[in-house]
């Protein structure tokens, strides 16, 4: 049995970068990639960012997917995975199956019908005593991106259960109803009526404890071009598709946003010393106008850029401007100033009261200006993550139609 390969959905710390995401990123994209954004990040150019994205396409076909089959023992799982494998039960790399209990422990098999995706067959839930949280975890289900929950003879609790605990953690997931070829030889009604009544079964047992219908396929272990087959393995590669550009869009999206944090830092720090106006070439630093024009320069979220970003999208400029707050000092104002007038001036008595102003001295409009520049530059990398996320969504649902 290999080893769990690492997660592309693994979740990253977001205050530094860590040495743990270093290591996922390096194992799924380039060192160079890796730099390649870093550098472009840093250097506040957008733009860039959004080419070297373009170059992850090959990486991301590579992108590691690892899919769980589950359910009740006995339904089927392990002969799915030899279907779905195109292989028979005697060939030497197919998984065991048998009419009694047969998987005891996890297994991973790999396809060359579906390159870089790791298919685990998981021992079936069992019907009596075992803890459904026992299972998950003994199952390690965080771990997968993908899963299929295999059902035959009837759709049970347990199936239901396992739904929901999949739709809880945010995952997609099929049902796969196996045994098909049993049901058409055993039932007296039409192989149409048959189809129709596994189907309402699976929706109504989901419906009533409210889960959203998944995409669902009748097949036969024994006929794997048959039936719902086809259907199944065209929505496999879809999502496959899917779940790799959106994993390679969450971690640049980490790499970034860990840059953007570590720059916030530093300059809150220098607004602090009141050294950030040379760092940022700002001329009057009691101007907010100017704040902004060089915090979104910095940041590569000026107009100039944006408008780039959204040719070499083929978006219009106004789908990134619009979901900005901080597009120029009045906007900002209107937004920010409702809510936060009470608490300025409170701080500001306050401050007179104590003397306590860094830098300032104890000047209250100096004070009032110097938490403005800091909130002003907070909210443009509040802004910039937006952007960022909207520019990466676009550049990916872009890549996914071509
Ligand atoms: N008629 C029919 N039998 C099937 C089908 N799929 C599996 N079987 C039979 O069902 C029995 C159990 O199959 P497995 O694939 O071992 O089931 P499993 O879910 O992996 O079971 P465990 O590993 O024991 O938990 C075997 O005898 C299979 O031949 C199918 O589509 N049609
Ligand atoms: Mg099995």
């Amino acid at each position: 049995m290999a080893e769990a390969p690492l997660s592309p959905n693994t979740m990253f710390s977001s205050s530094h970068t860590s040495v743990m995401l270093d290591h996922i990123c390096s194992s799924i994209l380039s060192m160079d990639i890796i730099r390649d954004i870093e550098k472009a990040w840093k250097e506040g150019k957008l733009l860039e960012v959004v080419s070297v994205v373009r170059k992850t396409a090959e990486t991301v076909s590579r992108m590691p997917v690892s899919i769980a089959v589950t359910g009740e023992s006995g339904n089927g799982m392990s002969s799915f995975i030899n279907a779905l494998r195109r292989l028979q039960h005697e060939d030497e790399a197919s998984a065991p199956i048998g009419v009694v209990k047969t998987t005891q422990t996890r297994g991973s098999y790999s396809s060359f019908h579906f390159p870089n995706v790791v298919l685990w067959d998981l021992p079936g839930m069992e019907t009596t005593a075992q803890s459904l949280e026992n299972y998950l975890n003994e199952m390690q289900f965080s771990q997968y991106d993908l899963f299929i929950i295999i059902a035959s003879e009837q759709f049970s609790m347990n199936h239901v259960k396992l739904a929901k605990a999949i739709e809880g953690m945010g995952k997609r997931f099929y049902v796969v109803w196996t045994k098909l070829d049993r049901d058409f030889s055993t039932s007296a009604l039409s192989n149409e009526k048959i189809l129709q009544n596994i189907q309402e079964n699976i929706k109504e047992n989901l419906q009533n404890e409210g889960v959203k219908e998944p995409p669902t396929f009748l097949v036969s272990n024994f006929d794997p071009s048959l039936h719902d087959f086809p259907k199944l393995r065209n929505t496999l590669r879809i999502d496959i598709s899917k779940i790799r550009c959106h994993s390679v869009q969450k971690i640049i999206f980490t790499i970034c946003e860990n840059i953007i944090n570590e720059s916030v830092t530093s300059l809150l720090k220098k607004i602090d010393t009141g050294g950030f106006q040379d760092v940022l070439g700002i001329q009057d630093p009691n101007n907010l106008g100017d704040c902004l024009k060089s915090y979104r320069l910095f940041f590569g979220v000026d107009d100039k850029s944006l408008k780039q970003v959204a040719q070499s999208i083929g978006k219009s400029v106004e789908e990134y401007t619009n979901i900005v707050k901080s597009q120029d000092a009045q906007t900002y104002h209107q937004e920010s100033s409702t809510l936060s007038w009470i608490g300025n001036i409170t701080v500001f008595y306050l401050c007179i009261g104590l003397s306590y102003i860094p830098y300032y001295g104890n000047s209250a409009a100096k004070y009032l200006n110097y938490m403005e520049q800091r909130r002003l530059l907070e909210s443009v990398a509040k802004d910039t993550k937006t952007i960022l996320r909207k520019v990466l969504e676009d550049f990916i649902n872009l890549d996914e139609v071509h």
